[in-house]
């Protein structure tokens, strides 16, 4: 049978169909025509962004909720440049993600013609690989090992360039062609001699701790972790980004550890004897202090990518390999040290160090985080920002589920929390899902209302609305002597007219009073998306926390009575 031409945009648009993709989210311009105009006679369904940074973060919501590869379109030039943001916060935090850019024509590189950048140099550090196609031919090629890299061993984003001849080319595809790729080896199978000898560490251990990381949510060991876990009555606490890989509300769970984590959890990992790390990276709000982080503790650390061993603490057992296969591995042939002690301490620390907030005079963003929690239930689905309220939200929002915690943590991306609320609401209809953001971050991607309003997505944005850059002001005060500069965020907009103005609902928060019945109300409102302006207490601060580059012994768990000294460690 003769095979048909088509123009390369068509291909592309053919394979990226033939990867199980459903959506895709961008925006167009001249080079990216051919390529948008394919898409009108594809089931695929576009999502028009309002910017292109709200069109990565929405496929980055897509991809975290769901776990599979997303894919953003975008033109050249300044249409490319605005995805690198949100291509960075997907490289920080192991997101798929296919980013195909139109580029000028392959005759005009080089020349400074209209909207022309070096989109594959300018990203070159936040990617995991890119491409720029010189030769239709290569498309069905290309697109696939795109997919394969954004997708095996740890994840991250692929962004392919697209001259305008090559998406205008017609051609006879060969959909094919083979790809082979000697230089990526992807990891799976575990060694057993590492294996074998975790194993005995954790039966000499008296006091282990399993420290759940992202990469254990990614590659879905959630359920080996709970047996493991219970057979070996291990107590577990998790990163930011490892909330849902074991269930949050299990007895044996401690919550998040490290700067703003639960007092328990960090006096836990202080005093712990033994420290298991499955798919987490030692971030620096974790570890703070490296020369006093858990010195006398044994530590494992199991990881897809060996360049993440050894890069802040030396290790006694490296386990590389698949989180699942290997937590599966150690199941296998691991038997219980003697915890009981350490689990009677444990739950002394949990009842002496509770998080807590008051329900009554000045609205505390904890009583209405803490509200949506209770009333979204296990089918709440949480995105956030970045700042006070993400930690509040990471304290109060507890899940079992893996797929229903959705933030920035490595590159810390104000403006994330919306529009990944946007994809994620896309993936899951039928759930609650909740973006959890500052009065700041959702000024940077608010433009995003009028997608979801389209949409008709029933994304409840509820803003911390304190009036403030709440995190850095926190900074000011404690470390700074109440030196606020450049953190008053005076000239917000009205949130509810706002909303109104752009066809969404607005609900008021104003009095603890009336906190159950507007949740409820916002909860149940599904016509489209609704802001919850939640017109909080302004100088609250978020505790207990460890001041960056301190020991896990530092923590403050209420106002400090001084100024304290300026923290070595960033933000
Ligand atoms: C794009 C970007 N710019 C700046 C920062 C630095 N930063 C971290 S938290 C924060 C304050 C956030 O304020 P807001 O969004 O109002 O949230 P809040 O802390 O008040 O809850 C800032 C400016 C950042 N993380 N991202």
């Amino acid at each position: 049978m003769a095979i048909k031409a088509k123009t390369g945009a068509e291909v592309i648009v053919d394979v990226i169909q033939q990867q199980g993709v459903d959506h895709i989210f961008g925006l167009p311009g001249g080079a990216a025509i051919p390529i948008f105009d394919a898409l009108v006679d594809s089931p695929l369904k576009l999502i028009l962004s309002r910017h292109e940074q709200g069109a990565t973060h929405m496929a980055d919501g897509y991809a975290r909720a769901t776990g599979k590869p997303a894919v953003v379109l975008v033109t050249s030039g300044p249409g490319a440049t605005n995805t690198i943001t949100g291509i960075l916060t997907a490289q920080m935090d192991s997101v798929p993600m296919v980013i195909i850019c139109g580029q000028q024509t392959t005759w005009n590189l080089g020349l400074d013609a209209f909207q022309e950048a070096d989109v594959s140099g300018i990203s070159f550090p936040v990617v995991k690989h890119s491409y720029l196609i010189k030769d239709p031919h290569d498309i069905p090629r290309i697109i696939r090992e795109a997919f394969h890299i954004a997708q095996t061993g740890r994840p991250g984003p692929v962004l392919i360039d697209v001259p305008k001849d090559i998406s205008s080319a017609v051609f006879e595809p060969d959909y094919n062609q083979e790809f082979h790729l000697p230089g990526y080896l992807v990891h799976g199978d575990v060694d057993k001699e590492e294996i074998v000898e975790a194993a005995r560490l954790i039966e000499a251990s008296e006091r282990p701790i399993l420290l759940v990381g992202h990469g254990a949510v990614i590659s879905g060991a959630d359920k080996a972790l709970m047996y493991l876990v219970e057979k070996l009555n291990i107590p577990v606490v998790n990163t930011l980004l490892g909330k849902g890989g074991f269930p949050e509300t299990h007895a044996l769970n401690l919550g998040m550890l490290g700067m703003h984590g639960t007092a328990y959890a960090n006096k836990a990992v202080d005093a712990c004897d033994l420290l298991i790390s499955v798919g987490s990276r030692w971030d620096d709000r974790i570890v703070g202090n490296v020369e006093k982080f858990c010195v006398t503790a044994k530590k494992i650390h199991i990881d897809i990518d060996p360049s993440e061993f050894n890069k802040i603490l030396q290790m006694d057992v490296t386990i590389q390999g698949d989180a699942k296969m290997a937590v599966e591995a150690l199941l296998a042939v691991a038997r219980p040290g003697n915890t009981k002690e350490w689990l009677k301490q444990i739950e002394r620390w949990k009842k002496s160090f509770p998080l807590k907030y008051k329900k009554s005079g000045r609205l505390c963003a904890q009583h209405v985080i803490d509200e949506f929690a209770k009333q979204a239930g296990s089918a709440g689905i949480f995105t956030t920002d970045v700042g006070q309220h993400q930690m509040w939200a990471a304290q109060y929002c507890l899940t079992d589920n893996r797929f229903h915690w959705i933030s920035s943590g490595g590159a810390g991306t104000m403006g994330f929390g919306f529009p990944a609320a946007i994809g994620a609401q896309l993936a899951h209809p039928h759930n609650p899902v909740i973006a959890v953001v500052g009065d700041g971050g959702f000024q940077m991607t608010l433009n995003e209302l009028s997608t979801a309003v389209i949409n008709k997505l029933p994304v409840k944005v509820l803003i911390i609305n304190n009036n403030f850059l709440g995190m850095v002001r926190q900074w000011q005060h404690l470390f700074y002597g109440n030196r606020l500069s450049g953190v008053d965020l005076e000239g917000n907009p009205d949130f509810v007219k706002l909303a109104e103005a752009y066809g969404a609902k607005g609900f008021r928060i104003k009095r603890s009073a009336d906190v159950k019945r507007i949740v409820s109300a916002a909860l149940a409102y599904n016509e489209g998306p609704c802001i919850i302006d939640a017109q909080v207490s302004k100088e609250d601060n978020v505790f207990p926390m460890i001041p960056a580059g301190a020991s896990l012994s530092d923590m403050i768990l209420e106002p400090p009575k001084h100024t304290m000294a300026k923290p070595v460690g960033s933000t």
